[in-house]
């Protein structure tokens, strides 16, 4: 068996070794409920191929559907909404497996809060 060690909580989510609220999934992907949210709505679409940053992913049609994802989801939860990338420490990054936030559902934008 291989040890967990090195293994980020969202491989840990899609392995179901931890619970999560899971909004979609498919043989590539996993939306799941961000559990600390900053938005009324607050999810993360989530590879299920493991990358650290979102910088890694270098084939046009894999991170064409990872954005395309993100969208579907996003347009399943509300009519306007923002989709975030942190990219490594310094640009906030704290969970290495490669994700995009989608944040909806303020009454009157992001501001708004
Ligand atoms: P970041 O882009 O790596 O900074 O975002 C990581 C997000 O993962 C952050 O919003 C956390 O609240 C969220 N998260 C989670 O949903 N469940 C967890 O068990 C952990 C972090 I650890």
């Amino acid at each position: 068996m291989t040890a967990n060690r090195g293994r980020t909580i969202f491989e840990r989510i899609i392995d179901r070794e931890i619970p999560a609220q899971i909004v979609f999934e498919d043989d590539d992907f996993i939306a799941i409920r961000d559990i600390a949210p900053k938005a009324p709505i607050h999810l993360l679409v989530i590879p299920k191929r493991h990358t650290e940053r979102v910088d890694e992913i270098t084939d046009a049609a894999e991170m064409g559907r990872l954005w395309l994802t993100a969208v579907k989801v996003a347009r399943e939860q509300a009519a306007d909404y923002r989709l975030v990338v942190n990219c490594g420490e310094g640009g906030g990054q704290v969970v290495f497996h490669t994700h995009i936030h989608i944040l909806a559902g303020w009454e009157k934008g992001p501001e708004s809060d």
